[in-house]
């Protein structure tokens, strides 16, 4: 897929101000530092386009980037360091969580891993609320250039059987390296083949025009597989 153009839109604190919901959204989430920033403009092809920072927790709203004017990227605030919070959705912080359960045009949520770490009990946690709130999401196991492949391999597989037992079928994963450029043609695959589905969803609809109307939010409301949400 060609990124023609990568433009900011907006800054939400909180779900109210998020911008209409008329086109499709892919969002990034993880905990503070994991690389969503960075994976953003690597996928956006665009340096510099969402902040990327050494200092964790520092972003704290929600950024909306919309792409090929007819999409969105959405860099969701990290979790893992809201102070002094200390169990489920207190240490999530609240707006991500409501815009995650109730975005009607999310599409698909990104949830960033740093595949240079053991699995770390907040992210393990994170990924249990995602899948008892049936939210689509697709794994990213980010920074693969950080550690040897075996280290990397090691890790992927402790996560992926620490969340087993939560899945029919479990979710889809990927590798990334924002620094060595791997990993954006199979992510982008993955949001064109999401588009592809709406497109295909509202084609039909013009072909049979006494059927209700379908959108992104119809799309997300009618999806069976949340391991498969594309
Ligand atoms: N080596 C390496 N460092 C990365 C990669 N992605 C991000 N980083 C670094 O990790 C830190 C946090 O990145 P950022 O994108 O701001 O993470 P965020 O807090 O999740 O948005 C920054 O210092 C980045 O330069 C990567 O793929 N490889
Ligand atoms: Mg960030």
């Amino acid at each position: 897929m060609q990124i023609s153009s990568a433009i900011f839109d907006c800054s939400a604190p909180d779900l109210e101000a998020c911008p209409d919901e008329s086109l499709p959204e892919f969002a990034f989430i993880g905990r503070s530092n994991s690389g969503k920033s960075s994976l953003l403009n690597f996928l956006a092809g665009k340096d510099g386009l969402a902040r990327v920072s050494n200092t964790p927790g520092f972003t704290k709203r929600i950024n909306f980037f919309t792409i090929n004017q007819s999409w969105r990227l959405v860099d969701l605030p990290g979790y893992g360091f809201a102070e002094g919070a200390k169990k489920d959705s207190a240490r999530f912080n609240k707006a991500v969580l409501r815009y995650l359960k109730h975005r009607a045009n999310l599409c698909l949520v990104f949830a960033l891993i740093d595949s240079g770490l053991t699995p770390q009990e907040m992210d393990l946690e994170f990924v249990e609320w995602l899948a008892r709130n049936g939210v689509p999401f697709v794994l990213v196991f980010t920074k693969i250039d950080k550690e040897t492949p075996a280290a990397v391999q090691a890790n992927i597989a402790a996560f992926t059987a620490a969340i087993a037992a939560w899945f029919e079928q479990p979710p889809a994963f990927f590798t990334s390296s924002a620094t060595q450029l791997q990993g954006r043609p199979e992510l982008l695959g993955v949001i064109a083949e999401a588009l592809a589905a709406i497109q295909a969803e509202s084609n039909q609809t013009a072909a049979s025009p006494q059927s209700p109307p379908r959108n992104a939010k119809a799309l997300r409301k009618s999806r069976p597989d949340r391991s498969r949400p594309w």
